[in-house]
Formats: C-alpha cells, structure tokens, sequence
C-alpha cells in the first residue's frame, strides 16, 4: 500500500537482522551546499559501516519512500534544484502525487518506524525559534519525538534557535534528552551551553536499554541523544554569536517564514563563517553517526 524502496544495502541487513541506523536527507538538499553535502552524505554512511551497522538514507524520489539510496540517487538530490523539504504534514500528500521530497528528522523518524529502524543520526534537530512567542515558529520535529519511537543522536540544538524555550518544548512533550558523556546541553557549534541537560548517560549501552524499556512500557515516542562536537572541531561561541544575529535579522528583514526559516539561516550563516560552520558541521554529523551506529549494535543485542 505504501509505496517504499529499500535498497539492495538495507534489504541485505533487514534479512539478516543486521543493526541499521537511519539517516535524513533535507541536510543534503537544505542543509549543506554542493558537492559538500554528498560527499558528507557519504561519508557520514561510511561512518556507519565502519561502526558495524548499516546506514539508511531517506527520500522521496518520484512519489516512492526509500529507505537507503543507491549511489547514483545520492548524486542526483544532491544536485537536484528545488527539492520539497518534506516534513509530517507533506510526506503523504509528496508521495501521493508522485512527488520528489527530502526527509526533515520529523519525517525520517516516520520513514524509519514504517521500515522497523529505530535508531537514526544526524546534525542538528529543529526547534522553537527564537522569537517564538510572535512568529510561533516551533518545528514539527519536537512533536515527532514525542510520539515516534526512534532514538535520534544530535548535537543539541542550534543557537539559531532559543534553546531554553526548546527544552521546556521537549520536557512538557515528555520527550527524554539526555546529554552522551557530560552533564550540560551542547550547543551545536559549541560541546558546552550554559544549560545542564535534563539527563545524562555515559555509554550507548544504558541509551539501548532506556530505549528497550520505553518500547517495552509501551510509552510513545523516542529519545533525543545530545551528543557533544569533539572539542577540536568547535568554534568559540563569540565568533558565532554576531553571525546569528545578523542571520537571524535578514530573516526578519526579508520577511522569511514557516518551513524557509531554517535553510535560510543555516545558508547565511555558512556564508558569512566563509564556511567554517560548515567544516564543524560536517565533523559532528560524522560523530553523532559512529555514536548511532554503536546504539544501534547495543539494541541490536537486547532480545525484542
Ligand atoms: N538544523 C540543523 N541542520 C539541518 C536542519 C536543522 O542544524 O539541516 C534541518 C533538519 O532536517 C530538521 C529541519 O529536521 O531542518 C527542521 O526544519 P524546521 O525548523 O523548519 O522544522
Ligand atoms: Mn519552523
């Protein structure tokens, strides 16, 4: 009845129960520029392999839901113009009318539930908005953790975004977030924010288990993972805080709004870092990857 594709990768794993870790797409088409954002793509999955699991890349292509790309499809939406970026509320009306779309985390943690995958990777994850409390810009993607079982490793959230109001989003959603290896929040560009995570935990394997038992309590929803950037890669917050600003006032400026806000500000902010966003983005992408495929392993070994 849905029409979904699995490529010959994930097919393989699927039948022989290999652990899979999901991936979004709209990083590739909105996120990052060309050829940066294929050549990421592919490394991030080789990440993946190399951590003993198997990526799944998601899109729509044509009105089918894959689940794993083949190369030359890689290729093609990373070069592609004018990709949908696809969220909850048009993933069905994309694949009903035979649409092409990439993968927002709200839409990937859907494609990954209806593939069976339950654990996924990526940079970072929408959130409320700064300046929320007039534009209501708050993403879909934190009501998707609230009611989607996958355990999605991020960075913690973007200063593009008001990482206070995001949390406050997350605890009243009853959404678990929980900081890998340290007790603050990390920001995104930054490993550290002046804010404690709500949780902590200090191997993949505790985060399987929380995982297990949430399914296994039958609560609804996944798990937000806050993994930090390796301290190598990060850049000082000064450096970025100017940028944001002045990003986040051509938005304003512009008149930018619903699903436009983010690739705007993530374009702005590249170009005005003259890149350097995104050669750190790329290092904790690749991060968050290896610490998704080790979750994955971890769940993989706890019995159904
Ligand atoms: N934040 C990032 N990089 C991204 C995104 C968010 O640091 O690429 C993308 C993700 O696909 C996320 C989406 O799901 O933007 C959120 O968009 P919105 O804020 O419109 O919900
Ligand atoms: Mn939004």
């Amino acid at each position: 009845m849905i029409p979904i594709r699995y490529s010959t990768e994930v097919a393989e794993a699927k039948a022989e129960g290999k652990p899979l870790v999901a991936l979004e797409s709209t990083i590739i088409t909105h996120g990052m520029p060309y050829p940066q954002n294929v050549n990421t793509a592919g490394e991030v999955e080789q990440e993946i392999r190399d951590a003993g699991a198997v990526p799944a890349t998601m899109a729509i292509l044509n009105g089918t839901l894959h689940v794993g790309l083949e190369q030359d499809e890689l290729q093609e939406l990373g070069q592609a113009n004018g990709v949908a970026k696809v969220s909850r509320a048009d993933m069905a009306a994309c694949i009903a009318t035979g649409g092409t779309g990439a993968t927002t985390v709200a839409a990937t943690m859907i494609a990954a539930r209806l593939a069976g995958i339950e654990v996924f990777a990526t940079g970072g994850i929408g959130g409320v908005h700064r300046g929320a409390e007039t534009s209501f810009d708050i993403s879909a993607d934190l009501l998707e953790l609230a009611q989607t079982p996958v355990t999605v490793v991020a960075a913690g959230a973007k200063a593009i975004l008001d990482i206070p109001k995001t949390l406050e989003v997350l605890e009243t959603q009853g959404v678990p977030v929980i900081a890998y290896g340290q007790d603050a929040f990390p920001a995104f560009w930054s490993s550290q924010s002046d804010l404690a995570a709500p949780l902590r935990m200090d191997s993949a394997c505790d985060i399987a288990r929380a995982h297990a038992l949430r399914r296994a309590m039958e609560l609804p929803g996944g798990q937000l993972i806050a993994n930090p950037i390796p301290t190598e890669a990060e850049i000082p917050a000064e450096e970025l805080t100017p940028v944001i600003a002045q990003s986040q006032a051509e938005a304003d400026a512009e008149g930018i709004s619903g699903k436009a806000v983010t690739p705007f500000l993530l374009q702005r902010i590249f170009e005005l870092t003259e890149g350097r966003s995104l050669v750190a983005n790329i290092a904790l992408v690749r991060n968050n990857a290896r610490l998704a495929a080790k979750i994955a392993q971890e769940l993989n070994a706890i019995a159904p």
